[in-house]
């Protein structure tokens, strides 16, 4: 595997659907390369900057896939291809199944959805083909292979987006959007502030009196996306006095200027408490009745989950009903963070849900 070169191996049980892959992201076709073949099924296609691994298909009985993993198990991306009309639970099936054969573990391992599929929840971590144009594009500017004279990639008709991809795209880049963390005190909102800011810019530490006592806001580039990220004290203790609670919530709306909103309702995994019960009538109260159509809710404190061997869906599959009540109203729209964690997969993740409410919300689409 070269290391000037981004790496890419392409999984799945199509070896049609995997080819065709390559050839929308080369822009050409894949004959007139020459073709390598390193193990017995497997070929390799590249160019002057990607190198594509085509695995055998994942029906087949051939250990190709688990010799490449062993061997170098550093692939920038894996991609796992689907097909039209694919069942989530076998994707989920091939993907533990992968998991077990190769010990990927199972987030780094991104299904592609078909053309036509848009965003909607997945219990897998998954890109559509505009957001695999978008990461390769992030992955040759981390590894600083595209010269800013480099000629714009161009791509072949067939590989245009459903409708007028581009100029969704366009409108996409150009958006700000506000991240404002919510929830009660200690739920790890400024940990998770700086988590998505990959900075500290947000005081955060134990402590059994509320640690942020101002709202405050840091700002970065995210996929494109100019996302504001706002850090607020707990708004909802019942404890608090009103006048304070009213100067909390004022500033924070201020903060906000003009522009989109996401609210990111944060909750650990550990405690579903009192003071959360009734925590979407709050938001409601305080940021209007369609508040749960843009809030996503993150957990914090997936380290935890982890020592107990659960994944996110065991944990939403057991939780109390209340808790379960104010998911399903947000569309199940969750995400887990672990913020002693430096991972970039958890933000990536809290982005595309972000951007499934910014296109409903902002109607982008
Ligand atoms: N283990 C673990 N600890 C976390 C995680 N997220 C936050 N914490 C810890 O939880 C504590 C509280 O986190 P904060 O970010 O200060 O919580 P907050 O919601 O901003 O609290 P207030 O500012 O008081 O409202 C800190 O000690 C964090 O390090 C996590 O994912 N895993
Ligand atoms: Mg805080």
């Amino acid at each position: 595997m070269s290391h000037n070169k981004i790496s890419v191996m392409i999984l799945g049980n199509m070896k049609s659907l995997k080819k065709a892959l390559i050839t929308n992201i080369l822009g050409k076709d894949l004959s007139v390369l020459t073709k390598k073949k390193i193990l017995k099924n497997t070929e390799i296609y590249d160019d002057d900057t990607f190198e594509f691994t085509c695995t055998p298909d994942l029906s087949t009985t051939c250990d190709d896939i688990r010799e490449l993993f062993s061997k170098n198990p550093n692939f920038d991306l894996c991609l796992l291809v689907v097909e039209d009309g694919f069942s989530t639970g076998n994707v989920q099936k091939q993907i533990k199944d992968l998991n077990k054969k190769t010990g990927k573990p199972r987030e780094e391992l991104t299904v592609v959805l078909p053309l036509r599929y848009k965003f909607t929840e997945y219990p897998f971590k998954f890109y559509t083909l505009e957001q695999v144009f978008s990461k390769l594009s992030k992955l040759l500017k981390d590894k600083q292979l595209m010269p800013t004279n480099r000629k714009k990639r161009k791509r072949p008709a067939d590989t245009a987006e459903p409708q007028d991809g581009s100029k969704k795209k366009e409108k996409l880049t150009s958006t700000k959007v506000n991240l404002v963390l919510l929830g009660l005190a200690g739920t790890g909102k400024s940990a998770s502030g700086n988590t998505i800011l990959r900075k500290k810019h947000f005081v955060s530490k134990p402590s059994s009196n509320p640690v942020t006592t101002e709202c405050q806001v840091e700002e970065t580039e995210i996929n494109d996306l100019h996302v504001r990220v706002i850090d607020t004290p707990d708004m909802f203790d019942d404890d608090t006095e009103p006048s304070v609670q009213e100067k909390y919530v004022k500033r924070c709306k201020e903060l906000c200027e003009s522009e989109l909103c996401v609210f990111v309702l944060v909750m650990h995994v550990s405690r579903f408490t009192d003071g959360e019960r009734d925590i979407l009538k709050k938001l409601e109260n305080t940021f209007g009745t369609k508040v749960k159509e843009q809030t996503v809710i993150l957990f914090t404190r997936g380290d935890d989950l982890e020592e107990a061997d659960m994944t996110l869906e065991d944990f939403l599959h057991s939780c109390q009903p209340g808790l379960k009540e104010i998911i399903e109203k947000c569309d199940n729209r969750c995400v887990l963070f672990e913020n002693r964690s430096s991972s970039s997969d958890q933000v990536e993740k809290l982005m595309n849900t972000v951007s499934v409410v910014l296109k409903k919300t902002a109607k982008i689409q």
